[in-house]
């Protein structure tokens, strides 16, 4: 695969917020599209294509009604159609609970999927404590994750709390998803010392079952460290037992032994069924020098 098509697509106030920052990181190599009803989002990247929704200018946006972003988002099919003609993989982000990014983004996972994309979503469910916007995010979440090969869950919780730890801007928590958009761009983007590409991406999605994503960095000689890191994400629930396929990519620097791949590669894997396929990739960056970047899609878990 030399250099996939990847498009990062916001969807919604906190979708664009955290897409425009994550795409800064790679833009070089990837498309971004804002997708929203209030204008402002637009504002947040020079480079974005953008998708307006609706006809006037709201800073309500879908004003919290699902239906209503959908709608407005069909209504708009050709303009987006137009833009996932080429892709290959979308990595779709939004927030859920308004009626943008619950709604909309939904709906353009539809038409990602349609025109042929893996859709990848990662999809923040609202706090605890924000009961009318739990309930508008559930109703959504079915239809999204169907329309989604993986739909990664997280918790608004969970990245507040480790934002404030870590003593980041824990009103968006964005730095965890910069980080995971990036692990996940670098890692599909170009050739690995053992061939990854695209089919395997999609031989391991398209089982049977919920699917999942890891994504971690640290010390290549702490691999224990790197999956308790990778665990510690701020997903909404992380299960990989028994799950039956793998996609593992592990990156390092000119240092990378085979040993630290393949330690990495046993504990990463030790907790899936012992049949389970496992697609494992690795390759040297120069810039790691002695960190390991490791992506891991999960698949074939039990639904629940
Ligand atoms: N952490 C964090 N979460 C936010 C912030 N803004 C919104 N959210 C959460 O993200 C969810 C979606 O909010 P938005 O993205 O603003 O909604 P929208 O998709 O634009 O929907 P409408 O404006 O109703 O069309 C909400 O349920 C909130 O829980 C923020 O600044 N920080
Ligand atoms: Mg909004």
């Amino acid at each position: 695969m030399e250099g996939a098509q990847i498009l990062i697509a916001g969807v919604g106030g906190l979708g664009c917020s955290w897409a425009s920052k994550a795409h800064l990181r790679v833009n070089a190599d990837v498309d971004l599209v804002l997708i929203d009803a209030d204008e402002s989002s637009f504002e947040l990247s020079k480079q974005a294509h953008v998708i307006k929704l609706g006809a006037e200018s709201n800073a309500n946006g879908c004003a919290g009604l699902p239906p209503l972003g959908e709608q407005r988002m069909r209504n708009l099919s050709k303009a987006s159609m137009m833009l996932l003609k080429e892709v290959e993989l979308v990595i779709l982000l939004l927030g859920l609970g308004g009626g943008t990014g619950t709604g909309a983004g939904m709906e353009f996972a539809r038409q990602a999927k349609r025109s042929g994309s893996v859709v990848i979503t990662l999809a923040a469910e609202p706090f605890e404590s924000q009961k009318a916007r739990r309930e508008i995010a559930n109703e959504g979440l079915l239809e999204l994750e169907r329309m989604s090969d993986i739909c990664v869950r997280l918790s608004l919780d969970r990245l507040a709390w480790q934002a404030r730890e870590r003593g980041s801007d824990w009103t968006m928590g964005a730095l965890w998803v910069e980080e995971f958009v990036e692990g996940l761009v670098r890692t599909l983007m170009k050739m690995g010392l053992i061939n990854l590409d695209m089919m395997d991406l999609k031989a391991i999605v398209s089982k049977d079952g919920k699917s999942t994503l890891l994504v971690a960095q640290g010390d290549a000689n702490e691999p224990d460290l790197l999956f308790e890191n990778a665990m510690r994400a701020p997903l909404a629930e992380i299960d990989i037992f028994g799950a039956t396929g793998c996609l593992l990519q592990i990156e390092g620097g000119l240092g990378m032994t085979v040993s630290q791949v393949s330690q990495v590669a046993d504990i990463f894997t030790s907790r899936l069924d012992q049949n389970a396929q496992v697609i494992l990739g690795a390759r040297i960056s120069e810039d790691l020098h002695t960190t390991l970047r490791v992506v891991a899609v999960v698949s074939g878990k039990e639904t629940d």
